[in-house]
């Protein structure tokens, strides 16, 4: 898969290359084009001239076709999304097939449905006057597109995220501006060769390869003529983007870190539990921001889930490796940390040894902790690796504090049978999304966010054609 730029309707690839690195095994994939500032003020350029060339104001039935084409185009080259997400990011082939490439789909077709479903969600009051004297007037709220949205994607996972952000925006009759991760572009120049066969006018969609900080990331969120920006990934970064955006008050939706609590309850399922924090914390080798890194277990039932969950991590096999040799290593620093801070490892801890290929990879161990104190910089600090550390707890009370004692906010896991303990507690805890009973149940529909460092703003159905347009209030004095 060769990573092209995507502008103005037209696939280039100037700029100096950078190598793309297979995660699996280290070798070579390709180079992807380092996108200049010309080439992202080409990319804004474009956005804009198309905005005003029409893709805003044409009818949302259109629109909403368009968005179809694009999922239907997904479809018809499935196995080439997959081939391309696996190759960049070394996930299990079955975890692209039955999420990457689906939700990428589904994203464009709930966007499509919301929009043609959608009358305009108009405030309109004929109201006599809000203080006496000013007489009576009608008043209606309509929607328009807020213009040139940056998309800026992280790695973790490409194309569903980005789609997610990209979907609901041209929904809205914004044009995009896409950033994917350095880490992984491939599904992304797929997705400007999809939006290309779609026929979406040239400029609607434009794509631009390259590095966050100092490079085209920086180009573009700092960008004078972008109207928006949407972004996934550290919480760092948000804040970097946030200066960034502060000069032109561009307004910014963020998906950011989390360190996600889970609550395991005496009177829980424990096999349901366990089988749930194995998911929580180890799928996609935890490289999910929604994944479980702290696990706090009602005292009568800990050694019991800290027995059953180490051993269940200890046979985990066919899982993928790091995105990076940077982020194994980083990984491992934590896994050298908490050992210096006093943990016990129950399982994992280091790199596993296959004896082939896989041994020139980014791989590291699922691992299970005890011992540390909350205060320990394993227990606070986003690790963003498949890694745990399960804590005992004796109240409810107490459950709760500890989940909230984070400067995170993203999810939560709550494993309960009490329904009542359920509603007591989940809204309670200080997260955007809290699953009872199951983890990363997705509906498109509700709202997904988080508090605190972990973002701003909320996606997902209405919530992000909120965002992605501006509510006008038109008053007419009668
Ligand atoms: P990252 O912040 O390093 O990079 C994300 C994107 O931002 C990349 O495209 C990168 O090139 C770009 N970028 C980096 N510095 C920039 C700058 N100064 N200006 C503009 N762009 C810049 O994140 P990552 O390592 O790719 O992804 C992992 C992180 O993302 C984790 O912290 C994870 O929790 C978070 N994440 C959050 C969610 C969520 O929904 N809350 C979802 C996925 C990932
Ligand atoms: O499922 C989603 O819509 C979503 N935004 C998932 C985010 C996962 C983070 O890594």
């Amino acid at each position: 898969m060769k990573a092209e730029h995507y502008v103005a309707g037209v696939f280039r690839s100037d700029g100096p290359a950078f190598p793309l690195v297979a995660p699996v095994d280290g070798t070579e994939l390709g180079t992807v084009p380092e996108a200049t500032r010309e080439v992202v003020d080409d990319a804004v350029a474009a956005a804009r001239a198309a905005l005003k060339g029409g893709w805003g104001a044409m009818g949302a039935e259109e629109r909403a076709a368009a968005l179809r084409r694009v999922a239907d185009g997904i479809e018809a080259r499935f196995e080439e999304f997959v081939d391309a997400e696996v190759a960049d990011t070394g996930r299990p082939r079955e975890f692209a097939e039955t999420v990457d490439v689906p939700r990428a789909a589904g994203n464009f077709r709930a966007y499509a449905d919301l929009l043609y479903g959608r009358p305009e969600r108009a405030y309109t009051t004929r109201v006599p006057g809000w203080s006496s004297g000013t007489g009576e007037a009608l008043n209606y709220t309509v929607r328009r597109p807020l213009g040139v949205v940056a998309v800026i994607s992280p790695w973790n996972l490409p194309l569903l995220l980005s789609t997610w952000k990209i979907a609901p925006a041209l929904a809205c009759g914004n044009t995009v501006v896409l950033k994917p991760s350095e880490e992984t572009p491939s599904t992304a120049t797929l997705l400007a060769r999809v939006i290309d066969e779609a026929g979406l006018p040239g400029g609607v969609f434009n794509l631009v390869h390259g590095h966050g900080a100092g490079a085209a990331g920086e180009f573009l969120t700092g960008h004078g003529d972008v109207d928006a920006i949407a972004f996934t990934g550290e919480s760092a970064t948000g804040a970097a983007i946030m200066r960034n955006a502060a000069g032109h008050v561009t307004p910014v939706s963020f998906e950011l870190g989390g360190k996600n609590p889970a609550l395991v309850f005496a009177d829980a399922d424990l096999g349901a539990a366990v089988d749930g924090t194995v998911r929580s914390s180890f799928t996609h080798s935890g490289q999910i921001c929604l994944c479980t890194e702290r696990v706090y277990v009602e005292r009568p039932v800990f050694e019991e889930f800290v027995r059953e969950l180490a051993a269940r991590a200890k046979a985990l096999g066919g899982y993928g490796p790091m995105i990076s040799a940077e982020h194994r290593d980083k990984v491992l620093s934590y896994y050298r940390l908490a050992r210096r801070e006093g943990a016990t490892v129950v399982a994992g801890g280091g790199t596993p040894a296959f004896g082939d290929e896989r041994d020139n990879g980014f791989y590291v161990e699922p691992t299970v902790l005890t011992g540390l104190p909350e205060t320990a910089r394993t227990v606070r600090e986003e690790i963003f690796g498949p890694v745990c550390h399960v804590a005992p707890f004796d109240t409810e009370d107490e459950a709760l504090e500890l989940a909230n004692d984070s400067p995170y906010g993203l999810a939560a896991t709550l494993w309960t049978g009490d329904l009542s303990r359920a509603h007591r507690v989940a809204p309670r805890i200080e997260t955007g999304i809290v699953w009872v009973n199951c983890w990363n149940l997705r509906d498109l529909r509700t709202p997904f966010g988080g508090v605190k460092a972990s973002g701003i703003g909320r996606e997902g159905g209405e919530y992000s054609l909120d965002f992605f347009s501006e509510p006008v209030n038109v008053c007419i004095r009668i």
